[in-house]
């Protein structure tokens, strides 16, 4: 079923709040007034393109700019040496830095241009700066490098085999950190009186974010000011200026940086890399405006990758069905150099996640960093969540088969009870809210899960082998506290800041430090303020994505940006609403606590007619003729939301799947997701990030997935070879929810953003597994992408074998 859009202006303004409105940001995106980064002109401009590594290791020798500098419109070309000659006294900056500390990390320089070694293929060497785009990437191709190639290693279970070229001499066993999480149940004693385990090898693939719009960078240098601008296609732009001002050893406060429309990120507009530090440096340098713009090879080549993971899972069971105890040991890869967030991501995104749904008394993982010749991993949508799911429903899938069970009975029989939360898992975290058994149940049902396994066997009978696959997921969204992600190594807290500003007209401005980049934020937040102050939605306007507009934020990833943002707005809105509750007892010669507030109207108490509309006390506050004594004029608040917890989502998607054992094809024939995002804000909006989700985790399960050849390159380098998801390959499907109200935010919400890429994945996978049981497929051959041939393989080596 699909949530039915509503126009905002039939919706009274008390309902609005969890309301399926039409998204505010669409019209002027569809009808092509969206101003995205290279859209931007300005006078002067410049075009920056980047010298890239061929090669996925090796030792420069020398970089012969000359034939390159004669070519058409170059105005200059620019190597590592460069940088050190100009502009920084002191100790060189231009190092990319790390944003996550885990002890005894082996932190590596990151060059924004490479000194005398490139560790991966696509590495920034040298930038060319030319009159036009195309004379700058001409150029570019001309510059000649003189490469001395070295061995590589790209597969991070290999990297730290032992027996693998070393990436960094820092690293020597290309070890980049080593991480153990567990919690007070004994793993080995429970794995000692286990009746029954399971077990399984499996790869988590590298994938690339591939967003819509290639990452681009305009910046300009102001001498009259001293001011550095740069539009960039960011989620962060607030982080973005406070570590690229460090990268450049540019003063913060006269850095400004804005996010123009961003065409969706996915995780990769995060991270700060080398390209838009370099064009900066360039404009900054030449004093004059440089545009950069990746080509999508670029981007398949330069923006973080996702995932990556080789793990060795066991469940240990007893023969009731309980689960006593789950041991994991995943290989990570981090790429050739450490990207901002990548220690966090399979570490405290991951491993603290391994409990899933289920009560387990006794967990043990251990996560190995391996530093790679590839490009560097970060978050990628669900960012260490996706792989933690992945891991706990595929082991939980073979529990059953060990246990000669289905493996609905196997869930039923583990779920944390809807009566223990705050629950502790044995991973280091409380999951706030939950009723797991609710969602699931609710999911069998509309897949007609016992009707299924009676057709499944009836089509047995026939040759066909049909399969559905369960996907019980739980994520953590809206990373949080700042004190405790401050124990745990970030270098930043994880607050968001949100403003509400009345006009003297009555209007609403509000300014939060998330940045949309497709979520619909300036439709949601106007929702939740039409709610809280009783202003007409239209009449409020939303503003994000520019550090001058909005002085302090920390961005949108982690499906954050309701539960931490949102909440800054709802607490500031309250305050506006005490300062007016102030103004309005005065006005109406009432004690503060004899005024009432609701749907915008400030009230005394027993006296229905003497009323004060919240835009009249705007107008009173800005008049600032008759204020309570003492008063400041205005009405505006801004507050620095902190929360207490993250906020931990859940649901079950269920995947019905044919496979034809002849050709290994995978068709989905229905596909059924129940979430639980707590409140929602906007169920429309909220559909549309679960399918956007689905579509990625399915991409995942059946299509995706970099490949390296066995000299570390790229052989998956453009849209031909990676193969992304179409619209003919995503099903129709079913969604529907639960609602669970998360306890400890004033909304209740809970993330949204990343949850069907977390759900999908093992859905699809234990789907193909089930349809192939009957064949004797070993399911470690069942690694992603599923593709025919993976299929197909599996089935010959089963048939093989028998
Ligand atoms: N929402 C709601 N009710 C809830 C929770 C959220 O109505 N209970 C709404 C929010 O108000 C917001 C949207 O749903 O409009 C997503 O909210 P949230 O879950 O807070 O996620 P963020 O806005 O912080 O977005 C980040 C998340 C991430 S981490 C990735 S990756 C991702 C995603 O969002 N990348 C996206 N969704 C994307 N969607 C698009 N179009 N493009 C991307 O790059």
């Amino acid at each position: 079923m699909s949530v039915k859009t509503i126009d905002p202006d039939e919706v009274d303004v008390s309902e609005i709040l969890g309301s399926a409105i039409e998204r505010r940001e669409d019209p002027a995106l569809i009808t092509g007034e969206g101003i995205y980064t290279d859209d931007i002109q300005r006078p002067r401009m410049a075009h920056m393109a980047i010298v890239r590594s061929q090669y996925a290791h090796a030792r420069i020798d020398g970089i012969d700019t000359s034939a390159a500098a004669e070519m058409d419109g170059v105005e200059g070309i620019y190597t590592h040496d460069d940088l050190a000659a100009d502009h920084t006294p002191g100790d060189l900056p231009f190092m990319i830095p790390t944003g996550w500390l885990l002890p005894d990390l082996k932190q590596v320089e990151y060059p924004i241009l490479a000194i005398d070694k490139v560790r991966y293929q696509g590495q920034p060497i040298a930038i060319v700066v030319a009159e036009e785009r195309y004379q700058a990437r001409d150029a570019a191709g001309a510059v000649d490098v003189d490469y001395e190639r070295l061995e590589s290693v790209t597969n991070p279970a290999e990297a730290v085999s032992g027996d693998a070229p070393t990436v960094h001499g820092e690293a020597p066993d290309n070890v980049a950190f080593d991480f153990e999480l567990t919690g007070e149940g004994d793993v080995d004693e429970a794995f000692a009186n286990a009746d029954t385990t399971a077990s399984l090898s499996l790869s988590n693939q590298r994938l690339i974010p591939n967003a819509m719009e290639p990452r681009a960078a305009v910046a300009e240098f102001k001498p009259g000011t001293g001011e550095l601008e740069l539009e960039m296609t960011t989620q962060n732009p607030h982080l973005h200026r406070l570590l690229l001002a460090g990268v450049l050893g540019f003063p913060e406060h006269k850095f400004h940086v804005v996010a123009p429309e961003v065409g969706g990120g996915f995780g990769s507009k995060i991270h700060v890399y080398p390209d838009e530090a370099l064009a900066c440096w360039a404009a900054w340098h030449l004093e004059r405006p440089v545009k950069w713009q990746a080509t999508r090879s670029e981007s398949y080549l330069s923006d973080a990758h996702g995932r990556d993971h080789e793990t060795d899972v066991e469940i240990a069971l007893s023969n009731q069905g309980d689960i006593l105890g789950l041991k994991v040991d995943t290989d990570a890869a981090m790429g050739a150099y450490l990207s901002t967030f990548a220690p966090a991501v399979p570490t405290f995104l991951y491993a603290t996640l391994l409990s899933g749904q289920y009560d387990i008394p006794a967990i043990y993982a251990n996560v190995t960093g391996a530093f790679t010749n590839a490009t560097p991993v970060d978050a990628y949508r669900g960012a260490g969540r996706p792989e933690a799911s992945f891991v706990v429903e595929r082991i939980v899938d073979q529990a059953a088969r060990a246990l000669d069970v289905d493996p609905a009975d196997v869930r039923r029989r583990n779920f944390v009870d809807p009566d223990d939360f705050p629950y502790e898992t044995q991973v280091a975290v409380a999951y706030d809210s939950g009723d797991y058994d609710g969602a699931f149940e609710k999911a069998l049902d509309i897949v007609g899960y016992d009707a299924f396994r009676e057709r499944q066997a009836a089509a047995r009978e026939q040759g066909r082998y049909l399969g559905v696959g369960l996907s019980c997921y739980i994520e953590a969204c809206g990373i949080a506290p700042s004190e405790l992600v401050g124990e745990l190594g970030a270098q930043a807290g994880l607050w968001e800041s949100g403003t509400v500003r009345f006009s003297p007209s009555g209007t609403v401005m509000a300014y939060c430090g998330t940045t949309n980049h497709g979520q619909g934020h300036a439709t949601t937040y106007a929702q939740i303020l039409a709610d809280e102050l009783g202003v007409d939605y239209d009449m409020i306007e939303v503003v994000e994505g520019d550090t001058d507009e909005v002085p302090q934020g920390m961005g949108t990833y982690g499906s954050r940006s309701a539960a931490v943002g949102g909440s800054a707005l709802v607490e500031s809105a309250r305050k506006v609403v005490e300062k007016g509750r102030q103004i309005a007892a005065h006005h109406l010669e009432a004690d503060e606590s004899d005024i009432e507030f609701e749907a915008g109207q400030f009230s005394v108490s027993g006296a229905p007619d003497r009323t004060m509309a919240i835009q009249e006390v705007a107008g009173a506050a800005y008049l600032a003729h008759d204020l309570p004594e003492g008063m400041e004029p205005g009405l505006e608040a801004t507050s620095f939301y902190d929360p207490a917890n993250f906020t931990f989502p859940f649901g079950t998607h269920v995947c019905v799947v044919e496979v034809d054992p002849e050709t290994g094809d995978v068709a989905i024939e229905d596909y059924v997701a129940v979430d639980d995002v707590g409140n929602q804000i906007n169920p429309k909006i909220v559909e549309g990030q679960i399918h956007g989700g689905v579509a990625q985790g399915i991409g995942q399960a059946l299509f995706e997935g970099a490949v390296y050849d066995e000299n570390g390159n790229l052989a998956t380098g453009s849209m031909q070879d990676y193969a992304v998801p179409k619209a003919m390959d995503v099903p129709e499907m079913e969604l529907e929810d639960t609602v669970t109200p998360c306890p400890h935010n004033p909304l209740g919400v809970k993330g949204v953003g990343e949850a069907g890429t977390i759900a999908a994945a093992q859905a699809v996978v234990n789907a193909v597994e089930d349809a192939l049981s009957p064949l004797g497929v070993d399911p470690a051959d069942l690694d992603m992408p599923l593709t025919g041939e993976t299929v197909w393989r599996a089935i010959q080596n089963a048939e093989g074998g028998s």
